[in-house]
């Protein structure tokens, strides 16, 4: 293509904590939500036990290998990297007294590495995981004294980290509680609506003063909002496939209208009478709501379609958002299907709603890749997707949208947030680590880690449009 992203634009990869890091005791660091949960966000709950394992104890030992990992990034051509703090290593139990020293000083080792590369960090404070202490002593977000621990634990990080990290984000995938309120807001997974949208709300209002946490504290800094860009289509014309989409796509714009707008869309206000949800909303909460985020941030990964029919809804699978299934797209091993166009699309949807520069922090294809004989592992099958994906974000820029950056998700392989896999694979480095625990940790270039380089290095004109 002979266009060029702008020289503005950032260019890296996407990890979290709680899937990289492993050493999940280590240098005081407290259990996290995630460390119970050792089959994925999605699986059984199993309380710790002394001598368990887990796969995300080690997951890629990113822990002690940072210096080779953020080599190979930079490598790469990297210009942002996006990680996230595990707040259980700040404060272990989450409403403790005083931070934890020793977790603060690994983050001041990750930056001051990310820094001698020239790469920027774009830090979440919360990624799918909480102190496990505050699940079960305040029932997680249910408890509006959350808040207050979370703002602390942000000022702390603010305070620390604010000369190196001018890049944030307050929750992962706020949006996700909707669908697995353990991972999103430590709740118990049969909570109901009421208790959700209370949980929701908390962390809107927490989200809102991280934010303006920041902006007291971190002048030149700036910070976002994250949401699971779960864009839907009409499954056919028929206008109540058209008006019941509208109303799925709500669902998590909601998050996004909320942190952008500074308060709750009117429409919300049915929903919750349908619910029969009454939130308890203070004058306060109001007033912190009206700080608003600087950017707008996403994941994407797939679309899908809604339906009013039940019968089309029956033929859902794939995915933990229940979408309709789209005929005209394929899909990968794990039933995500794949819509380079719904990229664009989305882009252009959000920068109509918001006119707020947008980052997408997180795309990417889980596959099996296999070592040849060679020791080679071609993974054109990513190449393609990836290509196409950022070919509809370089179209999307050419329409208008203010894009900041591209954080492709998993840049090294690392383990699955779904299903607690090293078998589904996202990276341009290899990670010699199998699900059954063997491997030597060695980390091998795929072809798309050369591919990825010459994007970055020709500022995207080298990518191809998508093939017919
Ligand atoms: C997003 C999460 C990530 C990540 C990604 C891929 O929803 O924010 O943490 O894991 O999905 O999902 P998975 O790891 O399940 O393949």
């Amino acid at each position: 293509m002979s266009f060029k992203f702008p020289d503005s634009f950032l260019w890296g990869g996407a990890t979290a904590a709680n899937q990289i890091e492993g050493s999940h005791l280590r240098d005081g660091k407290g259990l996290s939500t995630s460390d119970v949960c050792p089959y994925g966000a999605f699986g059984e709950i199993v309380p710790r036990q002394a001598g368990d394992f887990n796969i995300k104890d080690l997951a890629i030992d990113f822990y002690h290998r940072y210096p080779e990992d953020i080599a190979l990034f930079a490598e790469m051509g990297f210009t942002c990297l996006r990680l996230s703090i595990a707040w259980s290593r700040i404060f272990p139990n989450g409403d403790d007294a005083e931070p934890n020293e020793a977790g603060l000083t690994y983050y001041d080792k990750i930056f001051a590495e990310l820094d001698k590369h020239g790469i920027q960090p774009l830090v979440t404070l919360s990624h799918y995981e909480m102190p496990l202490n505050l699940a079960e002593k305040y029932h997680g977000w249910a408890s509006r004294d959350v808040i207050g621990f979370f703002e602390k634990y942000a000022r702390v990080v603010f305070e620390r980290y604010g000369h190196a990290v001018k890049l944030w984000l307050t929750f992962n995938e706020i949006n996700v509680t909707l669908h697995e309120p353990f991972t999103g807001s430590g709740l118990p997974r049969d909570c109901d609506e009421q208790t959700r949208y209370q949980a929701i709300h908390h962390q809107l209002v927490a989200s809102a003063k991280a934010v303006k946490a920041c902006h007291e504290m971190i002048p030149d800094a700036k910070i976002g909002n994250m949401i699971l860009g779960a864009i839907q289509y009409p499954f056919t014309c028929n206008p109540d496939d058209v008006m019941h989409t509208l109303t799925q796509n709500r669902e998590w714009l909601m998050f996004g209208d909320v942190q952008a707008r500074g308060y709750y869309p009117s429409y919300m206000t049915r929903k919750f009478k349908e619910l029969g949800v009454e939130i308890n909303i203070t004058e306060d909460d109001r007033e912190a709501l009206k700080e608003t985020i600087d950017f707008v941030s996403f994941s994407y990964y797939m679309s899908g379609c809604a339906s009013a029919d039940p019968n089309e809804q029956a033929k859902t699978e794939g995915n933990m958002l229940n979408m309709v299934a789209n005929p005209y797209l394929k899909a990968s091993e794990w039933g995500w299907q794949i819509d380079p166009v719904g990229l664009r699309y989305l882009l252009n949807f959000l920068y109509d709603r918001y006119q707020l520069p947008l980052f997408v922090v997180e795309n990417g294809f889980g596959a099996k890749d296999v070592v040849n004989e060679s020791g080679e592992i071609v993974d054109d099958y990513r190449i393609d997707y990836l290509n196409d994906h950022l070919f509809q974000l370089g179209e999307a820029i050419q329409d208008g949208v203010e894009v900041m950056g591209y954080t492709s998700w998993g840049p090294i392989d690392l383990v699955s947030a779904s299903t607690a896999q090293l078998a589904k694979r996202y990276g341009y480095i290899y990670v010699d680590r199998n699900d059954d625990n063997q491997g030597t940790l060695d980390r091998i270039r795929k072809k798309s880690f050369y591919w990825y380089q010459s994007i970055i290095e020709s500022q995207g004109e080298k990518l191809t449009p998508p093939k017919a």
